[in-house]
């Protein structure tokens, strides 16, 4: 390591003082004003990780769901999944690293590791559309070319995208091309034959009004239409061209809300859905007759998605294992439908697609979706040969289930997706401050069918509460009641929640 050259180049990342960082839920997010050094010391240990795993590594600058103030970064490891668990603490501790520490820092992580610093490195970069996105990828560029690292800078993309990218590359294009086309030719041609296998081809069947969150997923999805306009007509909503970035739209918004964003009319029975900021998240809905609003959020796409799969498989006439991975904001009937109704098991982890996904691949086919709309079904490569081979030997109905599967196979991007409170039993219970539980666990007594519990954030500055009851006003009354209890026993600041 050339430790003159990444000492010039350091001050001109300065770290700022007095703040501390974490690489959380997502990787780094705050202020994008507070972002530079993290850029550029994130170039560097992607570098890193790269001369270590012998791989392509992958950086996205994005801040997802938060305010267009906001910017953040997280690392992609090799197939595509988020960076492993050891890796998030070298981020945490080369990011608060002041200047006079850096080269101890590198150093020691090499050690650890055993990185050979003679091994080549390989990043590729993608980036929101964010004002503050453009000048944060290049403070990467700048830690990855300072520790001698290569690199392709795709420019705009959504972190699914840059997630194929990295899989791509690292599978020696057996995955896919490692190119924009490469991904929109993969996806719309799995997604086309699959509309042509289904049952129902109907105009109203083939029609999405979407809500792009004023974000990336606009301009991508507009460079994708065409190569969808066999199956699917998209009319798009909320493309950036005026509003700003996830205000009063996309998935977080309506999901949060239960109402459809800003900017888009909808008529009834008209199929909708909403996109994130950086277009990794997806919740659907519609309106009925009545004009009421109906949400099809992760847990139901959960649902649906694993009820279809085990459909095709009895088809098929496969026994496979099949299992469903939530978190603690998994409402609790649509938990009770998989394990009761469908026979399907469910398992609940720790929010962050990271953890979800982990478990995701313990199972021959692994369906994880958080509430939100982070998800995806993971197929073993077992799974994946075995379904191909059948696709090609059976014939008639059997047949044909097995072409269907195939294609959903190829249709799912499967690329290996506050502090004073602290939590335990994948978070649904809380550890301290003290008294907090019990108070939760008392309130939850006074409703009927009710859940609650309350975790810190790991990409905003807040405590998100969880409530669910019988119906809306007692949900409402119990998420009040629980803020209002950790407001005065977790040493709340500002405004007392309100109703
Ligand atoms: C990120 C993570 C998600 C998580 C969400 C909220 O989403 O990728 O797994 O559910 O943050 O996390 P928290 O409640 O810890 O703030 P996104 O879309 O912002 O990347």
């Amino acid at each position: 390591m050339d430790f003159g050259a990444i000492t010039k180049h350091s001050v001109l990342h300065a770290k700022p003082s007095g703040l501390l960082f974490q690489y959380g839920t997502a990787g780094f997010r705050m202020k994008a004003e507070h972002l530079d050094h993290i850029m550029f010391r994130m170039g560097l240990l992607a570098v890193l990780r790269s001369k270590q795993t012998k791989s392509t590594i992958g950086v996205m600058v994005t801040a997802s769901h938060n305010p267009e103030e906001d910017n953040g970064v997280k690392l992609v490891d090799p197939l595509g999944e988020m960076l492993a668990p050891s890796w998030e603490e070298y981020a945490t501790c080369l990011a608060n690293a002041e200047e006079e520490d850096m080269q101890r820092v590198l150093i020691d992580i090499s050690e650890k590791e055993a990185v050979d610093l003679q091994q080549d490195a390989f990043v590729v970069i993608g980036r929101d559309t964010r004002p503050s996105s453009e000048k944060l990828s290049q403070s990467v560029i700048d830690g990855v070319t300072v520790l001698g690292g290569q690199f392709h800078d795709y420019g705009l993309l959504t972190t699914p995208q840059l997630h194929y990218m990295v899989c791509c590359r690292n599978t020696s294009g057996l995955y896919g091309m490692a190119t924009i086309e490469g991904y929109y030719q993969k996806l719309s041609k799995a997604f086309v034959e699959l509309t042509k296998q289904a049952s129902r081809s109907g105009d109203e069947f083939r029609s999405l009004k979407v809500d792009c969150a004023n974000g990336i997923g606009a301009l991508k999805l507009k460079e994708m239409e065409h190569y969808l306009s066999q199956g699917l007509s998209v009319q798009l909503f909320n493309d950036g061209t005026k509003g700003k970035l996830n205000h009063l739209c996309g998935a977080d918004f309506v999901k949060s809300h239960q109402k459809p964003p800003q900017g888009m009319e909808i008529k009834s029975n008209e199929r909708c859905c909403s996109f994130d900021g950086d277009a990794d998240r997806i919740v659907y809905y519609y309106c009925d007759a009545d004009g009421h609003f109906h949400l099809i959020d992760g847990d139901k796409i959960a649902t649906l998605i694993s009820s279809f799969l085990k459909e095709l498989l009895v088809e098929i006439g496969e026994n496979l294992n099949v299992g469903v991975v939530q978190t603690a904001y998994a409402n609790g009937n649509s938990t009770r439908y998989l394990e009761e109704v469908m026979k399907v098991p469910v398992y609940c982890t720790k929010t962050g697609v990271k953890h979800l996904h982990h478990k995701a691949q313990e199972f021959d086919i692994g369906v994880y979706f958080e509430a939100n709309g982070h998800g995806t079904a993971l197929f073993s490569k077992a799974v994946e040969d075995k379904v191909k081979q059948l696709a090609g030997e059976l014939e008639d109905k059997k047949g044909k289930a097995a072409k269907i599967l195939r294609n959903i196979i190829d249709l799912f991007n499967q690329v290996a997706d506050r502090k004073v409170i602290s939590t335990t039993d994948a978070e649904r219970q809380a550890v301290t401050p003290p008294g907090l539980q019990e108070a939760i666990n008392d309130l939850v007594k006074k409703y009927r069918l009710s859940r609650a519990f309350v975790r810190p954030s790991g990409t905003e500055d807040v405590i998100r509460v969880y409530a669910e009851a019988d119906s809306q006003e007692s949900a409402d009354s119990l998420a009040h009641e629980v803020s209002l209890a950790v407001f005065q026993l977790a040493g709340g600041i500002g405004e007392r929640p309100q109703p």
